[in-house]
């Protein structure tokens, strides 16, 4: 509440001092009268001060205080000024006491102005507290994904053995997809990789193979070309063991006098690194468009070690990549002469080789993005399941 301000307590006109003024040779009693007078003013004045500081609640209210008893014609100040016209005898001792009140007054406001300024900061300080031991957001580090472990691993793996990464677009080509493939528009192997199309001429790559192409296009007719080509490939399959989007690894060496036994070589030291040590490999003949002769791999069952499991489905093998000695016509689509050049090539998925790594049941789980399976991978191969 807003205190009521009262009038300066005595108008000028009326004052004491007008009063003695008016009446010269005026008697010792009056005089003394007055002076007592003064003094009960003051005294009153102090006192009513002295409480509405104490009263006020906030800075505004201080301010008001301050106007009505110190301002230009608060009570105090009008005592002060009217001491001028006070009798010289009694003028010295009223103004030294005037201004102790003055100065009492004013240290009362500064106090309190300081203790209010206190109660709020206390306020805020209470309001914006902030409770330290409160447990925080946890980051939780991530992990990597399981095919890109597997990715970082073939990198690690072929580059240690001097090949090149090479990649290229999502978006190809038929010719560069199929025809320079060695599959032709009519050919059957398109049946098999069914395809997602933009026009007759362009699709989503169904195979990284075109990267090789692409490669060897822009490096014949140097030697040796050795690289692998990972990737996001596309295919119209959907189920357990198949995803529209999946990751290919093709790989693709190209020098003169380059045999079947390069192609042994290189696989066993890929299947070893991969699967462990006690792997072994197993070549299948089998048929691809693009590599005479060709054929399916398969490495020694990693979970049982070749006695035969569920994972194996009890054969001891696994199948895990298809390969070949590439077709001539691939090598002249490549801009490389086959009668001077030789070269093998393999295409492996790097989500089955995740799942048969990690024990993945179903492809699903590697696009679903569910951290609580996500995080289950770890590059030293902690936390497997079986899902
Ligand atoms: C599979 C089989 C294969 C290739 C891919 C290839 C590439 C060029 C020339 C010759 Cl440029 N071959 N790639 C060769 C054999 C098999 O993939 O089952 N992939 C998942």
């Amino acid at each position: 509440m807003v205190p009521r301000k009262s009038r300066a307590f005595v108008p000028r006109d009326e004052s004491l001092f007008c009063w003695v003024r008016n009446r010269p040779g005026r008697a010792q009693e009056e005089v003394s009268a007055l002076s007592d007078e003064i003094i009960a003013r003051l005294n009153s004045a102090r006192a009513a001060a002295l409480e509405a500081v104490g009263r006020a609640a906030g800075a505004s209210e201080l301010e008001e205080v301050r106007i009505r008893f110190l301002g230009r014609s608060g009570e105090i100040t009008q005592v002060l000024r009217g001491l001028g016209q006070a009798p010289a005898d009694i003028r010295p001792e009223l103004g030294r006491r005037a201004n102790e009140v003055r100065v009492e007054v004013e240290r009362a406001l500064a106090e309190q102005a300081a203790r209010l300024r206190e109660a709020e900061l206390e306020l805020r300080l209470l309001a914006e507290r902030v409770d330290i031991t409160l447990p925080g957001t946890v980051a939780l580090p991530g992990t990597l994904h399981p095919l890109s472990l597997i990715l970082l691993e073939l990198e690690r793996i072929f580059t240690a053995m001097g090949f090149e990464m090479a990649e290229g677009p999502e978006i190809e080509t038929d010719w560069h997809n199929f025809q320079a493939l060695n599959i032709p528009r009519d050919h059957p192997a398109r049946d098999m990789q069914a395809s997602f199309y933009f026009t007759d001429d362009v699709l989503l790559r169904t195979q990284t193979s075109p990267v090789q192409i692409r490669y060897m296009r822009a490096h014949a007719p140097n030697l040796p070309v050795k690289i692998i080509a990972p990737g996001r490939v596309y295919r119209r399959d959907d189920d357990a063991t198949h995803s529209p989007v999946f990751h290919q690894v093709e790989m693709l060496v190209v020098d003169k006098g380059i045999t079947m036994g390069d192609l042994k070589g290189v696989l066993g030291v890929f299947a070893r690194e991969m699967f462990g040590r006690k792997t072994r490999v197993r070549f299948r003949p089998s048929y691809f468009p693009f590599t005479e002769p060709s054929a399916e791999v398969d490495v020694s069952c990693a979970m049982c070690g070749g006695v035969g499991c569920r994972v194996c489905k009890g054969s001891g093998w696994l199948e895990i990549l298809g390969a070949g000695m590439v077709h001539p016509r691939v090598l002249r689509n490549g801009g490389y002469d086959p009668e001077i050049v030789s070269g093998f090539a393999f295409g492996l998925g790097i989500e089955r080789v995740a799942m048969l790594r990690y024990g993945i049941g179903d492809i699903r789980l590697l696009f679903g993005g569910d951290i609580r399976f996500l995080r289950q991978f770890h590059p030293t191969g902690e936390g497997r399941v079986e899902a």
